[in-house]
């Protein structure tokens, strides 16, 4: 395999689409070694095949809101890759959703729930659609429309699809009723559903658990305790809100969090209520971090500014993609910061990426540290597939053994000498896995 060749043909297929070629190039640049040592793979082309998505589905959403009027959106629905499971990824709404970001999210997606160790392919969905002060009402009007027509592509053995950005409990629960309703079948077909209709204790906490789960073992096996650690969180939704409670309860001091406005700098830590404001702040809808300097006297709002300036020994992205940049890593690295781990899907740039790994900084990958939200989403599914429901015991249980299991992988394929390249064992235990599962299946 030439990576320079694949990916100049993506780059003229697909002009202008920057997320998916720079998650692409990630994974090329990762694999190319144990690829070139695999000329099967060659043969079968399984590089070409795999950054081709299985199909991409698009559609109309036509919507009412509460004045009356038509609103026209685009939905999408990424089936990226099934060579070890059903498709499986959440949906996303947020104004910036295009083909290029669902896309980057599909990929990843497959080689994260390959990382899982459960039997997941690969998709991602959503729409253009932003959330932001829309009522509660035209919330559910435009899930229910967006169900209209992406229902016939879904099942619990075909598409099973979850939340992301803009999709919580609330969405999942529009959405799957709809479901429900036109497919008149029960079956778990969504993942993050109510507790009462077939949800998995601790799926909303899981994505932060887990990744929480993930940076412990990074640390401890670099000799380091993250008890007393200073913690700098981004975002301020489900994900952040996860990994604020886990890392307090083990002991850290999260002094950030972060929303599109600015963030917020709490030297006392964010522990507690203000733990539980988090959720408050985000189901104003109005998406904004700033209210908590009010409401928490001696923290601090800065406006249009990113946490990544603040000296701390611990750097969790947990907002969203390309949310930590090359200035920004150098920042981070002046002020000492003892490990990265990205919660958000490629929340680093390529370059931000690149400077942690080229100087030897704990960092590792959003596929391997947030796996924990989809690994639990899997859980889900066995519980609907076997129809009973486990305790949070059982399920944490599993997710931590999961996330050991993840990072055990990482170290495999990612030791470079005493340093572990946690980018590159993430992509090539991820990789391995999908490609060995094509390979036996056939030229399909
Ligand atoms: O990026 C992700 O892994 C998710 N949004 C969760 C997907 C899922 O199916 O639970």
């Amino acid at each position: 395999m030439i990576v320079s060749e694949i990916l100049s043909e993506l780059q003229e297929k697909h002009p202008g689409e920057n997320e998916f070629l720079q998650a692409v190039k990630e994974v090329l640049l990762s694999v190319e070694p144990v690829y070139n040592e695999h000329p099967e793979f060659e043969r079968a082309k399984i590089m070409q095949r795999l950054v081709e998505p299985d199909r991409i589905i698009t559609f109309r959403v036509v919507w009412e809101d509460d004045r009356g009027e038509l609103q026209v959106n685009r939905g999408y629905r990424v089936q990226f890759n099934n060579a070890i499971g059903p498709y499986k990824g959440g949906v996303r709404f947020h104004a910036s959703v295009n083909l290029s970001i669902l896309k980057f999210l599909g990929f990843e997606q497959t080689f994260k729930n390959a990382l899982t160790t459960l039997p997941m392919g690969g998709a991602k969905g959503g729409s253009d659609f932003s959330p932001r002060g829309k009522s509660e009402a035209e919330i559910r009007r435009f899930c229910q429309a967006f169900m209209l027509e992406l229902w016939r592509n879904l099942g619990p053995d075909q598409d099973v699809p979850a939340g992301d950005i803009g999709v919580g409990g609330r969405e999942v629960g529009y959405m799957y009723g709809m479901y429900k309703k036109l497919s008149r079948q029960h079956t778990g077909t969504f993942t993050g559903k109510g507790l009462q209709f077939g949800g998995s204790l601790l799926r909303p906490e899981a994505t932060g658990f887990g990744a929480l789960y993930f940076t412990n073992q990074m640390l401890q096996d670099a000799g380091l305790d993250i008890a007393n650690k200073t913690v700098a969180i981004s975002g301020f939704g489900n994900v952040a809100w996860g990994a604020a409670l886990k890392a307090t309860e083990l002991g850290a001091k999260v002094v950030t969090i972060s929303g599109p406005d600015g963030y917020i700098y709490d030297p006392a830590g964010i522990s507690g209520d203000k733990i539980d404001y988090m959720l408050e702040l985000r189901s104003s809808g109005n998406d904004i971090v700033a209210p908590y300097a009010d409401k928490y006297p001696g923290s601090t709002f800065y406006a249009d500014k990113k946490p990544w300036e603040c000296p701390v020994d611990i750097a969790l992205p947990c907002a969203t993609q390309n949310e930590l940049n090359g200035d920004d890593a150098k920042q981070l690295i002046d002020n000492k910061v003892k490990c990265v781990a990205e919660v958000s899907n490629m929340g680093c740039t390529a370059e931000a990426a690149e400077l942690f790994v080229e100087n030897r900084m704990l960092f590792a990958p959003g596929k391997a540290v947030n796996a924990g939200g989809v690994a639990t989403s899997g859980l889900e599914m066995s519980q609907n597939a076997m129809h009973l429901s486990w305790s949070a015991q059982e399920v944490d249980q599993r997710l931590h053994h999961i996330m050991s299991s993840i990072h055990q992988q990482c170290v495999e394929h990612g030791r470079e000498g005493d340093y572990i390249n946690y980018v590159k064992g993430a992509n090539v235990a991820g990789f391995m896995k999908v490609a060995r599962a094509m390979m036996d299946q056939g030229p399909i």
